[in-house]
Parts: C-alpha cells; structure tokens; sequence
C-alpha cells in the first residue's frame, strides 16, 4: 500500500489536533508544515514533533512527498491555499467554513469538483457516533414526520472585551464572524442530522462587545491575551445571532448562535422533534442521546457500539463507560478523508458521513442567506439552491 503524506499549512490552535487525528490512524507520514514565515513553521515544527517547516505553502505544495493538504489557515487565506492545492493535484482537508464569502465558497466547490482529487470541509461535529446513531434513526422513520429541528452553538471565549481573534476582523474572518465561525457548525449538524434542507432564514445578528481593547500580539482561540499595549478596536461583526427556520421537509425551526455568553464554553445542541419521538444531542455530553416519547418513558442511549445502528458503529470505537469526545469524532472524520482518498476519491467512494467542498458550499449559501436576511431588516430570505 503507497504511504500517503501529510502537510499542513496554518499552525494555530486547530492545526494540532489535525496532526494528532492524522499520528493516530499510523499509516500516514506527517511530511511536514508551513505558517505565515519559515521562523514560525519552525517552531510549530518543533512543538508538534513535525520533520519538515517549509517557508512557505509553495515550497511544501512543490514537495511531491505531500500528496494530502490541510488548510488550516485563517478563512481569508482558505481560497488562495486550497486552489493552489487543488490546481497542484492533492488532496485538501480545509477547515470550516469553506471560504471568506459565497463567492469564493462557489469557486472552491467547482475547482474541488473538477479537480478529480478527494477535498474535505472539517465538519467534525459530524464525527460522533450518536450524531449518526441520530441520522440514522431519523433515515429510518423512528422520529415520524419531522416537525421542529431546534438548538444552539454558544461560546464564552470572546466575552472579554481584551480578547480578540482574526474570526473579528472581516477582512480575515470574511463575510460574517459568529455565524461563520460556529453556525456554520450547527446548520451543516442539523442538515446532515435530519436530512432535510434549510430553505429560508429569518436572522437578528447582534454584536454584544462592540468595542475590544485588543493586545498588539494575536491571540489564539481560546486563550487569554497577556498584553500590556492594547488599542481600541470596533468591532463591527456579529458576535450573536438568532435565526429562525424553514426546511424543505416542511419542518419549522430555529438557531442561537454566541461567542460572548458567560459560562457556555462549547454548548452546541441539536433536538429534533418529530410526530412520534424526539432526539437530543449535546456536543458536551456526547457519550448520551436523549429519545423522547409522548406515551411511555423517555430515554437515554449510551454510546456503545453493541447498541448502535449498523451505519453509527464504526465511529464508536469503545465500549459504553469508557467516553469518547471531540478529538475521537476528530479523527473518525480524518480517518473518512484517508480513506476516501485509499478509494480513489471518486464521488462513488465517499463514506456518506463526510463532509466535502459540496457541503462547504451548500452551507455558505445557508450562512449568506442569514447575512442577507439581517441586512435586509430582519425579513425571511430563501437559501439559493444548490443542486445541478
Ligand atoms: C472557536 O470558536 C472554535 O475553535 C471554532 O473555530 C471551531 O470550529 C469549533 O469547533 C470550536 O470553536
């Protein structure tokens, strides 16, 4: 079997946990990185045990030893990085969402598609055996006609008003910030969840710290900022939002979204209720699916691959009690990518559970008819549809 290679460019804080996703699955080589000059990729290079700091993408796109790339770059950089990839013949893993902006999310998807090489959007959410134990029991008719599809993505990391992040600024974080940086999360769950579509928005965004006093050296997401010389930033993104939602499915529904909310640390929640059960999944406590009923006793169901549908099994990997959580639905996403790539990466092969630059796309247009139902007052927009 050909030994696949790994490089990386954009070592920040996600990039780690693509290279441990990547160590684990032990048959692929961890060629090397790139960052923003050689110095810093160096560095990374030495904190994450990497051979290889290339200075810069082009150098490591030139390597024909890389023959797998995962843009972990900030999303202004997402188009360049993976259309050169792209255009370079290997295979892309690219961080969520797709792109700064529709526009460019629509150009990466087309090159992704005629480009005959495996490309990934990092949806990992969708990595967690109960989140496919949920699709595949909604797949089935377990829940009865879908009625209300409801939850939230909630995130304290930005509530202090010196903490500041790229996702902020558009001219990096793109079109919008909150919506863009974990919404998108939510709406790619809840489509791939139900197996439904969401055909129209109603979204109130809202920026709760609208002014930041922000250090002269960046900041990584999740970590507190220890400068002492700070200038005052607005912010003009939003850092909120709340959407209202209509499937195609004929179900009803809605989303809150938020960075600067005191005490959620990664609260993403997903509930489907349909005519005959509910089901509830929280991203927190991933180990239990809640099944609700009307006439009998509501119920949890315990991670444990014994008691999973056929099509969840594969990502739980140990038996109930011994919890499985985020880098585990990580690297089942990861181990999907490699394997896809093993097949050849035709459309045939692609495990139905992963994400691509299809869905990256798809999931641009839902996040842009948002931005464009708030820019318009507050009025219901419809999602521009997708399909060929
Ligand atoms: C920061 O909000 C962040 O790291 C997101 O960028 C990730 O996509 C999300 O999974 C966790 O939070």
């Amino acid at each position: 079997m050909k030994t696949l290679g790994m490089g990386l460019v954009g070592p920040g804080f996600i990039a780690a946990h693509h290279i441990d996703a990547v160590r684990r699955l032990g048959d692929v080589e961890i060629v090397g990185l790139a960052g923003s000059s050689e110095a810093s990729a160096q560095k990374r290079a030495r904190e994450l045990g990497v051979g290889r700091a290339y200075a810069s993408y082009r150098d490591l796109l030139a390597d024909p030893a890389v023959h797998v790339v995962h843009n972990t770059t900030p999303n202004h950089l997402h188009r360049e990085i993976s259309l050169a990839a792209l255009r370079a013949g290997k295979h892309v893993v690219s961080d969520k969402p797709l792109a700064s902006n529709l526009q460019e999310s629509r150009e990466l998807h087309e090159a992704a598609r005629d480009a005959g090489v495996a490309h990934v959007v990092t949806f990992n959410y969708r990595g967690h055996a109960l989140v496919q134990q949920a699709r595949a029991m909604i797949a089935k008719g377990k829940l009865g006609a879908p009625v209300f599809v409801h939850g939230c993505y909630l995130q304290d990391w930005l509530t202090d008003d010196t903490t500041y992040s790229w996702r902020l600024d558009p001219r990096r974080g793109g079109a919008s910030s909150a919506l863009g940086d974990i919404g998108s999360h939510w709406c790619d769950l809840a489509e791939h969840v139900t197996g439904a579509r969401i055909v129209a928005v109603l979204a109130d965004l809202y920026t709760g710290v609208p002014v930041r006093r922000v250090a002269e050296a960046p900041t990584r997401a999740f970590a507190k900022a220890k400068a002492t010389t700070r200038r005052v930033v607005k912010i003009t993104s939003e850092d909120t939002a709340s959407v209202l939602l209509r499937f195609d499915n004929g179900a009803r529904g809605c989303v809150t979204v938020g960075q600067v909310l005191p005490g959620h640390k990664n609260d993403l929640r997903l509930e489907v209720n349909g005519r005959l059960a509910s089901l509830a999944w929280r991203q927190e406590n991933p180990n239990e699916l809640w099944i609700g009923h009307h006439d009998r006793a509501n119920a949890v169901l315990s991670r444990d691959p014994a008691l999973l549908d056929p099509a969840a099994r594969g990502y739980a990997h140990l038996p109930a009690g011994h919890p499985e959580a985020w880098s585990d639905a990580f690297r089942n996403l990861i181990a999907d990518a490699y394997a896809w790539i093993r097949k050849g990466a035709t459309p045939q092969a692609k495990p139905a559970a992963l994400p691509t630059f299809a869905d990256g796309y798809r999931n641009a247009l839902v996040i842009d008819a948002m931005l464009r139902s708030h820019a318009a007052g507050g009025t219901w927009q419809t999602v521009e549809d997708d399909r060929e």
